[in-house]
């Protein structure tokens, strides 16, 4: 298989994580994101949404984040990951859905606001942030309660759900997402998360931001 990707990037840093956390062989092919190189024709061919990261297994193209990670935990047979079992099943899938479509875009606008406009120059805008913290709470209220009764998201052992999820917090400390208010939600991604191999050795490190928070 390989990897359309640039591992600075949300949906890149999921994939990544995902494949290590699935053992899956693959070979990436860099699409340097600052170059706008997911904007070039040559990449076009592969994802005509000039978005990262895609997957081909031979003639057979992929893109969707999600729909990676569920494709690759199918053909590795690993069942742990995603399981069969009509109901887990179901209820990966919700959360999968919840985060493409919910969770993603709102921590991504702290992404951008504290970590890619300072980068370039700019400053973070306050009234962006304050409406953006107001959903924030909201949402991470919703994982914070499921995460007070389960280790993990989907039960006692990690899922693709919970790579999906953890994604979009994946520079929380340069994001400067209040993540202290929930508490669960915080104790999964730094002592769960955070402690799994394959997040540790997909961490992109600190180059993308200006200065690390302490
Ligand atoms: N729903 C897509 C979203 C992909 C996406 O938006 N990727 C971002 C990087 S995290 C991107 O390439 N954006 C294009 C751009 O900013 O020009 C997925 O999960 O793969």
């Amino acid at each position: 298989m390989k990897i359309y990707a640039d591992p600075i990037t949300v949906n890149c840093r999921k994939v990544l994580a995902g494949m290590a956390f699935l053992d899956a062989p693959f070979e990436r092919v860099h699409v340097d994101y600052f170059k706008g190189e997911h904007k070039e024709a040559a990449y076009l061919a592969v994802n005509p949404n000039a978005s990262v990261p895609s997957l081909a297994d031979g003639d057979f193209v992929l893109w969707e984040s999600n729909a990676i990670l569920q494709y690759v935990a199918d053909k590795m047979g690993r069942e742990s990951a995603y399981p069969k079992d009509l109901q887990k099943r179901a209820d990966i899938n919700r959360w999968l859905l919840w985060e493409s479509s919910t969770w993603f875009p709102n921590c991504y606008a702290f992404l951008v606001e504290n970590c890619v406009k300072p980068l370039l120059g700019g400053q973070a805008d306050p009234a962006i942030l304050a409406a953006q913290a107001e959903q924030f709470h909201k949402l991470a209220g919703i994982l914070n309660a499921r995460l007070a009764k389960h280790a993990w998201v989907c039960g006692d052992a990690p899922t693709i759900a919970d790579i999906a999820l953890a994604a979009p917090l994946h520079l929380h400390p340069y994001q400067q997402l209040p993540l202290s208010d929930h508490p669960h939600l915080k104790r999964w991604m730094t002592e769960r998360v955070e402690a799994l191999p394959a997040w540790q050795n997909t961490y992109v490190g600190p180059g993308f931001t200006l200065t690390r928070p302490a």
